[in-house]
């Protein structure tokens, strides 16, 4: 059934609901209009709940909204709704709703990765690199290839690519059961004995383990927006970054001073941003192959140890290098890293010291200081939530996981006091804000595990469901999730562009301000926009190569929501 009107439209999770969980479609119409109530219908068209729809307080283009709460509906089938003459598109509820969708996000991950890459089936960026801004190294080779491209562009990060490898270990410990193996260590279509996330984190942290080689060397980016200069594949890449197209590449050490080789600086006075997400990563990683790698483990672990000693030594942040345009990773907080990697290194060692410094690097930044906030820097509050409190109260007595289960609630407490709108949404649309929803969701997830609290679960559903389809565009931030979905079919990316392939399981950037649309440089449609009805509100989305604001899948936030797609698959 086509929707019957194009100025209203109901929106929901298209991945589907599961049966105990709470279960919402949104109408949204584009002028105003009186809706009183809706119906559920089967797969057979027989009514099977007719309910009241309840008005709710405008949001972006949808100047009349009212969320349609279908919760009652248990049973797993395919269903419609149908309230003042618009229909829904197939919903449906099932316990598997979530079964597989963390294993289609590495889809992207082994797309993005550096090295050898399975979609090339070659080894890119053979040449990576050389060090610069550091007088003692400066022109030394140092052989990093490896890792994941950031996004569309080449660059890579240790402060995005460590918290992605932390994320998918901490997925596979807590569920396990929610990963196959269906891929190779290359990422090739082979199962190899090895769950496919622990497969893509190795990947992620032999990359980490040659951008920290010795206690006295911890880089932190491998190229710079010089890379930006052409519109090529990772195979072809011919940034030329002094040392010929195509040639070496530039890798950044943490200096602890203000970054930038030409006109712009980043704000670097530390490197403890940096060292604590190391030292967490290779800390855990220590404890996942304890057993089934013991020689990794172990220089995992001394690793960890000598990471912490150097942010310990060093606080202060270890920021993106700008080059030629003025756009970095402003990180601009660091206890949260050497929390999570205190939390990490108590679990690994058992030696209270650890938790007792956890627990007061926690209290320096109880909450993650975005929630609450109309907007932010760019990834100036990163990770987007912290996972150090959860692995405290994983280790700690029952005073202590009160402490931190209440730094939790504090940070949701403030999102949910901006969601009153009808989408319950509350987070700031600043630059990638699909990431802040996925962190926002994960959140109140492990808060609810702690607690048992449910006071903040329909926000942490809103969340989720926005992600999949119950937004004012109706479209997935996932591509690819559910294969018969709505979905970016231009995403802004090369390889997608020119390899004429779907970059399944990408999340992208997802809706910003218009204001701040307005005023990056350098951005235009190549095409129509087919969701120009929904972009009138203060708050934009475009399925368009050329829009990079909006479109441009992430590989952080890929990553990141990982732990909170398993965790659905796995609860049921
Ligand atoms: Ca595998
Ligand atoms: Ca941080």
């Amino acid at each position: 059934m086509p929707q019957a009107s194009t100025t209203a439209a109901i929106r929901i999770n298209q991945l589907g609901y599961l049966p105990n969980a709470p279960k919402v479609a949104v109408f949204c119409a584009l002028a105003p209009i009186e809706v009183h109530e809706f119906l559920v219908a089967d797969g057979a068209g027989k009514t099977i709940l007719r309910r009241s729809a309840i008005p709710a307080k405008p949001f972006g283009p949808c100047v009349a909204i009212y969320r349609l709460d279908f919760s009652p509906i248990r049973t797993p089938g395919a269903y419609r709704i149908v309230a003042s003459g618009t229909t829904s598109p197939v919903l449906r509820i099932r316990a598997n709703a979530y079964a597989g969708a963390a294993d289609t996000l590495l889809y992207y991950m082994r797309e993005q990765r550096s090295g050898y890459n399975p979609l090339f089936k070659t080894i890119v960026h053979t040449r990576d690199g050389i060090v610069v801004d550091d007088s003692a190294r400066a022109g030394k080779f140092v052989p990093v290839t490896g890792g994941w491209a950031d996004a569309s562009d080449y660059l890579q990060y240790v402060m995005t690519s460590s918290n992605a490898t932390f994320v998918m270990l901490m997925a596979y410990r807590d569920h396990p059961a929610a990963f196959a193996d269906h891929f190779d260590s290359r990422g090739l279509p082979e199962p190899n004995g090895t769950p496919d996330i622990l497969d893509e984190a190795r990947h992620g942290l032999e990359w980490l383990v040659r951008m920290f080689p010795s206690d006295s060397e911890m880089y932190n980016q491998l190229g710079d927006d010089r890379d930006h200069t052409y519109w090529d594949l990772p195979t072809t890449d011919s940034a030329d970054y002094g040392w010929g197209k195509g040639k070496e590449r530039p890798v950044y050490p943490c200096t602890g001073k203000p970054q930038g080789l030409f006109k712009y600086k980043n704000r670097s006075n530390g490197l403890a941003s940096t060292a604590g997400k190391y030292a967490s990563t290779f800390a855990l990683a220590a404890s996942t192959y304890r057993r089934s790698d013991p020689g990794f483990a172990a220089r995992l672990h001394n690793k960890a140890l000598a990471a912490y000693a150097i942010g310990k030594k060093f606080p202060g942040v270890c920021q993106g290098a700008p080059a030629r345009a003025p756009y970095y990773y402003e990180e601009d907080n660091w206890v949260d890293d050497m929390e999570l990697a205190a939390a990490e290194l108590y679990a690994l060692t058992h030696e209270r010291i650890y938790l007792r410094e956890a627990l007061d690097y926690a209290s320096r930044e109880p909450v993650t200081p975005w929630m609450g906030a109309d907007t932010a820097k760019h990834y100036e509050w990163y990770p987007w939530h912290n996972n150090g409190h959860y692995e405290i109260w994983r280790n700690a007595n029952a005073a202590d996981r009160k402490i931190v289960a209440e730094y939790y609630r504090k940070g949701l407490a403030k999102v949910a006091a901006r969601a009153d709108n009808g989408f319950r949404i509350g987070i700031p649309f600043i630059w990638c804000s699909n990431n802040l929803m996925a962190s926002f969701a994960t959140q109140a997830y492990l808060y609810r595990r702690m607690t048992g609290d449910n006071q903040f679960r329909e926000y942490e559903q809103a969340a989720l469901d926005w992600l999949f389809g119950t937004n004012p565009w109706g479209v997935s931030m996932v591509i690819g999730l559910p294969h018969d979905g709505a979905f970016a079919h231009d995403p802004h990316s090369v390889v997608a562009k020119e390899m004429h392939v779907e970059l399944t399981g990408a999340l992208l950037d997802g809706p910003v301000y218009s204001s701040i649309y307005k005023h990056l440089l350098g951005i235009s449609l190549h095409d129509p926009d087919e969701y120009s009805l929904f972009n009138t509100g203060f708050i934009v989305y475009h399925d368009d190569v050329g829009d990079y604001s909006t479109n441009e899948p992430i590989m952080d936030g890929t990553a990141n929501l990982s732990y909170l797609l398993a965790a659905m698959a796995a609860r049921h």
